[in-house]
């Protein structure tokens, strides 16, 4: 297809509560949308980066700046024939995945909606509904998480992730073991410990937890695979994990037991795809991450999580677990059993709401050819 033009958008979404990781806090969030268009179609993707760099150096203005100047003077204009060749032209960068992967994912719209095929039949997906958890930020007290726990639980969702950080790591888990025996939980650190911080995070291992997410740093394998020897609690790698290969060498040395997928963070749904394919071979379980995507992201994500090894719940929650108001209409509402379901419709089988587009927008590019 030959690409006859595409739009960048930044748009900015209030959170419905604010969002406290180990880096920092988001009241509101900010993402760009890029849209191409070919032979009367259109594919929307979104890149996941932040106003502020934190969960990675990349930020929304190194986005904005790598898609104008690199990615998208190479596809305007040129005849495109599939996702590959998209992956290809970013994998010459060296880094900057979330902007690759925010391109790349309106090309497989663009490409899956051509085909006729849903986003998630495209992929090779088999699941007409996804397991889904929700991700809790940090709260002021204990008190509060307990009841945003359980106000997560009564509408259904299957697993309860909790972000810890040192000084609020081993009572607070305690606490929420006192009062939930028994739930699938866990625990995401995004990099806030150090090699020192061992017996601590050995001292989660009574706790039961499902795993512990990304407790060292944002680029390490090493030290993750002598925490991952002191642990009976499975190690999850999000932040760590930026392609296959390092997918087969964290495998391989023993860093992780689990991997989080997050198509921003790998550069894109096909290197996504090839890291759930080594996992699914391998038989070590994978699920789809979250980075609080409107519905545009969200639909790609749960595409991509009805692949079949994505065999635990998601940060896949509800479009009003986020926002008061997403970008696609109907919303993703969670189902009575805890999943999302897979939209059937050609491409991400969403619509995307114009309007509500045109009002979080505060910035935009077109690019004709
Ligand atoms: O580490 O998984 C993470 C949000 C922003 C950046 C990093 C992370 C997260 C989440 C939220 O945990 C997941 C979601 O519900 O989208
Ligand atoms: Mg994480």
């Amino acid at each position: 297809m030959i690409i006859e033009r595409v739009e960048l958008r930044v748009i900015r979404m209030q959170l419905k509560e604010p969002f406290e990781t180990s880096f920092g806090r988001e009241h509101d969030r900010e993402a760009i949308l890029v849209t191409v268009y070919a032979d009367g179609l259109e594919g929307w993707g979104e890149v996941v980066a932040s106003r502020d760099f934190g969960y990675s150096y990349e930020t929304i203005e190194t986005a904005w700046h790598v898609l104008r100047t690199f990615l998208i003077p190479a596809v305007l204009g040129q005849e495109i024939p599939d996702v590959e060749t998209v992956a290809r032209i970013g994998e010459r960068l060296r880094g900057h995945p979330m902007a690759r992967a925010g391109l790349e994912a309106a090309f497989w719209d663009l490409f899956a909606r051509r085909a006729g095929l849903s986003l998630a039949r495209y992929l090779g997906g088999v699941r007409e509904r996804v397991p889904v958890g929700v991700s809790i930020g940090l709260q002021p007290t204990d008190e509060i998480l307990l009841e945003k726990i359980r106000g997560y639980l009564e509408e259904g969702y299957q697993r309860i992730k909790v972000k810890i950080k040192p000084g609020r790591d081993v009572e607070m888990i305690a606490a929420i073991r006192r009062m939930f025996p028994e739930i699938p939980l866990m625990a995401d650190a995004n990099s806030a410990y150090r090699l020192e911080d061992a017996d601590r995070l050995a001292a989660l291992d009574e706790f039961r937890l499902m795993m512990i997410e990304q407790p060292f740093h944002w680029d390490d394998l090493y030290e993750h695979s002598l925490l991952q020897a002191r642990l009976r609690t499975p190690i999850c790698l999000d932040e760590s994990i930026h392609t296959a290969r390092h997918a087969r060498a964290a495998l391989e040395m023993g860093a992780c037991r689990i991997i989080n997928i997050k198509p921003g963070r790998v550069g894109g749904l096909l290197e996504a795809k090839r890291i759930h394919d080594l996992c699914h071979a391998r038989g070590v379980p994978v699920w789809c991450g979250g980075m609080l995507e409107t519905g545009i992201g969200r639909a790609a994500n749960v595409a991509l999580a009805s692949l079949p090894g994505f065999t635990l719940p998601g940060d896949l929650s509800a479009s009003d677990r986020y926002y008061h108001e997403d970008l696609i209409d109907p919303p993703f509402v969670l189902n009575p059993d805890g999943t999302l379901s897979v939209p059937t419709g050609p491409g991400l089988g969403v619509h995307v709401d114009r309007r509500k587009v045109d009002r979080a927008t505060v910035r935009m590019e077109a690019f004709q050819r």
